[in-house]
């Protein structure tokens, strides 16, 4: 059955790899599933065929034959759980992995997400300063509860797994901020995500969309 992932026709990271069709895509590349893109402008993703899809009108989105996923934590995880690579069969320790996945999304995100939103909606405020502080010591108390846990590890929790896709997914998102090269440990941690041969492909993948789009 054919996979079919979405995400940007042109997407506003410039390449970058911050869209959240990139963890998916990492997902099914560590898994080695085969899947196409469907491509969407802003305006097709809040047109009725693509809300059909996803509620919000967002991607990325999932499809393998009658089933249609929204969420790209609820995908990698339905990937994780369906092919050998992500989860370990052992119950606890999977579980342990699922949890990571939450975490990363319900505990290291928000803060990150703020970032971002303050970035991009909030720089011309006058308070625009002291909340970026605010967001940014937010950020760092979670960096430095994760680095500690982290330790001298390679993975969050033996393996590499789906908890730490996620996590490594989130914390590329503030690489242009610099906050994470306060955390040697945690940088390090994300170059070895950047550097496992999946996401790698994956990585070169959404690129050359973004490429082709800018007609180079
Ligand atoms: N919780 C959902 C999930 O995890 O799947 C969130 C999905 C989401 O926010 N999707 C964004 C989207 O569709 C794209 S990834 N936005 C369009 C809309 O809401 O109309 C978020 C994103 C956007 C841009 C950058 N960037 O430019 O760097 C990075 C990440």
């Amino acid at each position: 059955m054919t996979i079919i992932v979405t995400g940007f026709e042109k997407s506003p990271d410039r390449g970058r790899g911050l869209a959240r069709d990139m963890r998916v895509r990492w997902a099914l590349e560590e898994v080695g599933q085969p899947y196409e893109m469907r491509l969407v402008s802003f305006q097709e993703m809040k047109e009725p065929a693509h809300l059909a899809r996803h509620p919000f009108g967002q991607i990325p989105t999932y499809e393998e034959g009658d089933l249609v996923l929204f969420e790209s934590g609820a995908i990698v995880l339905h990937i994780a759980e369906n092919h050998a690579g992500l989860l370990p069969r052992e119950a606890d320790a999977r579980a342990r992995a699922i949890a990571w996945m939450f975490a990363a999304i319900g505990t290291v995100e928000p803060p990150i997400l703020d970032r971002a939103n303050a970035v991009l909606l909030e720089a011309k405020e006058n308070w625009h300063d002291r909340r970026l502080a605010l967001v940014d010591d937010r950020i760092r108390i979670r960096l430095g509860a994760l680095s500690a846990r982290l330790g001298d590890a390679d993975w969050l929790d033996g393996a590499f797994s789906a908890g730490d896709l996620m996590m490594i997914s989130v914390l590329l998102r503030l690489k242009s901020s610099g906050l994470v090269d306060g955390y040697p440990t945690l940088a390090a941690y994300v170059a070895r995500g950047e550097a496992r041969p999946a996401y790698v492909r994956a990585f070169a993948d959404q690129l050359a969309v973004f490429t082709a789009a800018e007609g180079h």
